[in-house]
């Protein structure tokens, strides 16, 4: 028995509230525990909110005391990337004032404490890409099954390794394209350099899709993610290929940065857990529980402080 706790980037006292929500009590470590069930974070613990150290205390002891289970988000795989140089000596992530500025919340709360950094930063590669538990599936942004299928196989399960994470920042890699594609989510493109107009009329040749649409009939509206597409059909193209069927194994994620009074499911078998808790919306958990089938009723949230 899970209960899936969306992106939290620093913001530990309404992680605390949900918990607490959710009946998991501190034990005498002042570990977050529950006499039958388990936390699973889907990743970005980091950057945005104030409390981004007293995040990671939590749900680190959590994952040490085996009380939870966590995955790599985006900003986690950035935050490594960030810290890790190549074989020239360039850092894998370029420390331009851009990158230096999403972190920058991050690096000041440890300011004064860099052993734990490094620490953190020792714990977070350990983080899972991904986690295959048969009954549910979980991973920040994206679940493609070939692409899934590919990590496991170069990295002969779902733990990064220092040469798989160097790849990764070379875009020309395949490993790069699937770092992008199961932490930041699938970008299709149109053929042939091809542009569509986005609602403020600017040419755009590639979208962030809604990888649990089926396209088949989809417009630029239903389809796209970020931006405000005008609905109208994409072309016969893009209505080919993957997406994730509502009758497959249940998957987990966060990422998206929803925004809904009532929290619901994406589809039948996807459950988006990001609710924006760092842009004034709420903390959400989903309570799952073996053999049931996916209801919008298992959410549980607080809203942000
Ligand atoms: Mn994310």
């Amino acid at each position: 028995m899970y209960d899936i706790i969306g992106d939290i980037h620093g913001h530990a006292t309404e992680l605390i509230q949900l918990l607490k929500k959710l009946n998991y009590k501190a034990d005498a470590n002042g570990t977050y525990r529950h006499p039958s069930r388990k936390v699973i974070f889907v990743g970005d613990f980091i950057d945005r909110g104030p409390e981004v150290r007293r995040v990671l205390q939590i749900v680190k002891a959590m994952t040490d005391a085996g009380t939870a289970l966590a995955v790599m988000g985006n900003h986690e795989y950035n935050i490594l990337c960030f810290h890790t140089q190549d074989a020239e000596g360039n850092y894998l992530r370029p420390h331009t004032p851009n990158n230096e500025r999403q972190i920058a919340a991050t690096l000041a709360d440890f300011k004064d404490y860099p052993d734990e950094w490094k620490m953190y930063l020792e714990w977070m590669m350990q983080l899972p890409v991904f986690l295959d538990l048969e009954e549910l599936r979980i991973v920040h942004a994206c679940w493609q099954p070939e692409t899934v299928a590919y990590v496991r196989q170069e990295l002969n399960g779902n733990l990064l390794t220092n040469e798989f994470l160097r790849a990764s920042a070379i875009k020309e890699n395949q490993a790069y394209e699937a770092i992008e594609t199961l932490l930041k989510g699938i970008e299709r493109e149109l053929p042939n350099g091809q542009t569509f107009a986005d609602k403020d009329g600017h040419p755009r040749n590639a979208m962030r899709v809604k990888w649990w649409t089926n396209p088949i009939g989809a417009t630029f509206k239903s389809y796209g993610i970020g931006a405000e597409f005008k609905d109208e059909p994409i072309p016969a193209e893009l209505q080919k290929g993957f997406y994730y069927k509502p009758d497959d194994v249940p998957v987990f994620i966060g990422h998206y940065w929803l925004s809904q009074e009532q929290p619901t499911l994406r589809t039948g078998s996807v459950c988006c857990t990001d609710f924006s808790v760092a842009k004034g919306g709420k903390l959400v958990a989903y309570r799952w529980s073996e053999g049931a089938a996916l209801s919008d009723d298992n959410f549980v949230w607080v809203e942000t402080v």
